[in-house]
C-alpha cells in the first residue's frame, strides 16, 4: 500500500534566503534506501507510473539514493529491476556505502569482514552463493572468487557507474550527506557516502537543499537545509519517495 504524507517544515527550507525550486517542466522522484526490498520498490514504481499517468510531466527524473543491496532478501533482483527500469526511464543511480564496499570486495578481500557486518551475506545469498558454505566458514578467498563468478557483467557495470552525487536546480542529491563548510564541488567521496553527525547537526546553508538517505528515521525528516528520506525500508517496510516539481514538494511511502 502507498500512503501520501503530510510534509511538515517545508516552509523552513531555504537556499540563500529563498524557497528552493526546480526548473519548470522537470519532476523528480527521489527514492530512499531500498536494501534488497524488491517488493517495496515494485510497489513504489507502480505508484509512480500511476502518478505520471494521472499528472503527465515533460521530464520525469528518477533519483535513487543508494544502498540498493544488503540486509534485505532480494539484492540481486533489486539491481535487475533498477537496470530494467533505467532502460525506459531517465534514472540517476547514486552510490551508497553498501555498494562501495561490495564492489571493493572484488579486489580487496580484507573488506569482506566489514561487508558481512553490514549485511553483505544476504547479498551473496541472493547471487546464489550458498548460505550453507557461509555458515560452514568457507574462507574469504573462495568467497571472493564465488562473488566474481556470480556477479553478471551488467551488474558490475551498474556498480562501477554509480554517481557520487546529482545536482538539479536548488537540490543536491547524495547518499549520506556533505561536510559542512566544504564547497559542494570539493566534497570527498568518504563524506558523501558515510557522513552522519557533523552533517545532520549542521544548520549552515549549503547553497543547495541536500536530499539524502543513509541514516534511518521513522519518518521523512525536513530540516532547514536538508531532507532525509531513509525510512529504514529493510526493517520498517516503509520505503519513501520525495516528489519535487518547481517549488512544490510532496512525499509518499509504502507501508
Ligand atoms: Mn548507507
Amino acid at each position: 500500500m502507498i500512503e501520501p504524507l503530510t510534509l511538515f517544515g517545508v516552509d523552513r527550507l531555504k537556499v540563500l534566503g529563498r524557497r528552493p525550486s526546480l526548473s519548470a517542466g522537470q519532476r523528480i522522484y527521489a527514492v530512499g534506501d531500498i536494501h534488497g526490498r524488491l517488493d517495496l520498490l515494485n510497489e513504489l514504481l507502480a505508484w509512480i507510473d500511476t502518478d505520471i499517468g494521472l499528472r503527465p510531466t515533460a521530464r520525469p527524473i528518477y533519483v535513487f539514493l543508494g544502498d540498493y543491496i544488503d540486509r534485505g532478501p532480494a539484492s540481486r533482483e533489486t539491481i535487475d529491476r533498477l537496470i530494467e527500469h533505467s532502460e525506459a526511464n531517465e534514472c540517476i543511480f547514486l552510490k551508497g556505502n553498501h555498494e562501495l564496499i561490495a564492489i571493493k570486495c572484488l579486489s580487496d578481500r580484507n573488506l569482506f569482514d566489514q561487508w558481512m557486518r553490514l549485511g553483505g551475506m544476504e547479498t551473496l545469498v541472493s547471487y546464489g552463493i550458498s548460505a550453507q558454505g557461509l555458515a560452514n566458514g568457507r574462507n574469504i578467498v573462495e568467497l571472493q572468487a564465488a562473488f566474481h563468478r556470480a556477479l553478471p557483467q551488467v551488474h558490475f557495470r551498474f556498480f562501477r557507474d554509480l554517481q557520487p552525487f546529482f545536482v538539479c536546480g536548488d537540490f543536491f542529491f547524495v547518499h549520506a550527506g556533505v561536510r559542512p563548510n566544504v564547497d559542494l564541488t570539493r566534497q570527498k567521496e568518504s563524506d558523501l557516502l558515510w557522513i552522519r553527525d557533523e552533517f545532520l547537526s549542521s544548520n549552515v546553508d549549503f547553497g543547495k537543499i541536500v536530499v539524502h538517505g543513509h541514516t534511518p528515521t521513522l519518518e521523512i525528516e525536513v530540516g532547514s537545509n536538508r531532507i532525509n528520506i531513509d525510512t529504514g525500508a529493510f526493517a520498517t517496510g516503509r520505503l519513501t519517495c520525495l516528489v519535487i516539481e518547481e517549488s512544490s514538494l510532496s512525499a509518499v511511502n509504502t507501508f
